[in-house]
């Protein structure tokens, strides 16, 4: 039995290494809603909700997150026995509709106080428990100029650090975009794999063009070409393209995913906690792709440090993770806002070990860059 004692939630805002160039927005920040919950024995849990370019990605916010929080999952927090962590969130879900990426940040902080509790980390309470401690990590390439992004795909390859490279597409017409991966493909291809990432900018007839153009660069993957919700569309690319179509934006949880994989929309899954609705959501998402018979990959929303974590410990406990990950997110940061950064090497990142997620805030960052002590909001 707990209680929660007392519960802080703040958006953190990290500026960006370089601009990172998307289809539907360019980060040259990162804004984190980190909500904290200590419960009556002083025991306290993190979590993080982050999305892509404000409202520009998904249906919520930096700020629709905190407010979710702060406004409607906390009160049933307060009623809850929180060591229950299933039987808290049931009870989240019954009163707060949608908000996906609140109650992922607030699944994690519970599990991170349960497995400190019981002294085992996150990945041992999920599905059936961790098996691997090392996930390979891509790295993606969207500094907008060709020739920058092989310099750094370079720099990535020599220090060790990845070797599978995602580029963002999309903005540009497909052959100025398929040009570019191509050159990619002849700097670095034999030494990496090279995807693609659309986010859901191409049109059918545009994909049908771009994905047999990118196989014929050596391109391996190609991820949401087009819209998440046109699911008899990408069933139709998935079935006469030969590069393999990977679902994202597609998959806000259990529920998309059984419909997406029953309508074979996609052959590779890419899993989100924040998408899915948070660790539990994700390892079903994961199990409903393998018994279709599909690749996983561990995806991305290019959280700080927490939510990495977080996801880690997920994909941890997956058997096969066919197509690696891309929880590069803290290093797309000028600053990691742990007091123990997390370890990145030999092109993976390794899970960590301690009770619960097995991190710890570092208290002067998060002062330093807490919008609600600074007021920024980078852009
Ligand atoms: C996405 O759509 O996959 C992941 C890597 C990256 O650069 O952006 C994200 C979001
Ligand atoms: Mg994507």
């Amino acid at each position: 039995m707990a209680a929660l004692d007392r519960a802080d939630t703040f958006i953190v805002d990290v500026p960006t290494i370089r601009p990172h160039v998307l289809a539907m927005a360019t980060m040259h920040s990162q804004a984190m809603t980190i909500v904290r919950l200590v419960d009556d024995e002083g025991i306290e849990g993190i979590g993080e909700g982050t999305t892509i370019g404000g409202l520009s990605y998904g249906e919520e916010s930096p700020e629709s997150i905190q407010s979710a929080i702060e406004t409607y999952i906390l009160p049933v927090l307060e009623t809850s026995d929180i060591s229950r962590v299933g039987e808290t969130m049931a009870r989240v879900e019954a009163c707060v509709r949608g908000n996906r990426f609140a109650k992922c940040a607030v699944e994690t902080a519970l599990l991170d106080m349960a497995g400190k509790r019981l002294g085992v980390p996150v990945s041992e309470l999920i599905g059936g428990g961790r098996r691997r401690d090392t996930l390979p990590v891509a790295w993606t390439l969207a500094s907008g100029d060709t020739a920058r992004d092989i310099a750094e795909g370079e720099a990535m390859l020599d220090a060790r650090r990845h070797r599978i490279f995602k580029l963002k597409i999309g903005k540009r017409s497909v052959r100025d975009d398929v040009a570019h991966v191509g050159a990619i493909c002849k700097a670095l291809g034999s030494r990496a794999s090279i995807r693609v990432d659309v986010n859901q900018n191409w049109s059918e007839a545009q994909a049908r063009l771009g994905m047999a153009m990118l196989h014929d660069v050596g391109c391996e993957l190609v991820e949401q070409p087009i819209a998440g919700d046109a699911v008899a569309a990408m069933a139709r690319l998935s079935s006469s393209q030969p590069v393999p179509l990977m679902a994202d934006e597609a998959l806000t949880g259990p529920r998309s995913a059984l419909a997406l994989a029953s309508a074979a929309g996609a052959s590779v899954f890419a899993l989100k906690i924040a998408q899915s609705g948070g660790l539990f959501a994700t390892a079903e998402v994961a199990a409903i792709a393998r018994a279709a018979g599909l690749g996983l990959y561990g995806g991305t929303m290019l959280e700080g440090a927490v939510g990495t974590a977080a996801s880690a410990h997920v994909f941890a406990t997956l058997e096969k993770l066919e197509w690696g990950t891309e929880l590069f997110g803290p290093l797309l940061q000028t600053d990691e806002i742990l007091a123990e950064p997390l370890k990145y090497a030999d092109f993976a990142l390794a899970v960590p070990t301690g009770p619960g997620l097995g991190v710890t805030l570092d208290e002067d960052k998060i002062a330093y860059f807490r919008r609600d002590r600074t007021g920024a909001r980078l852009h």
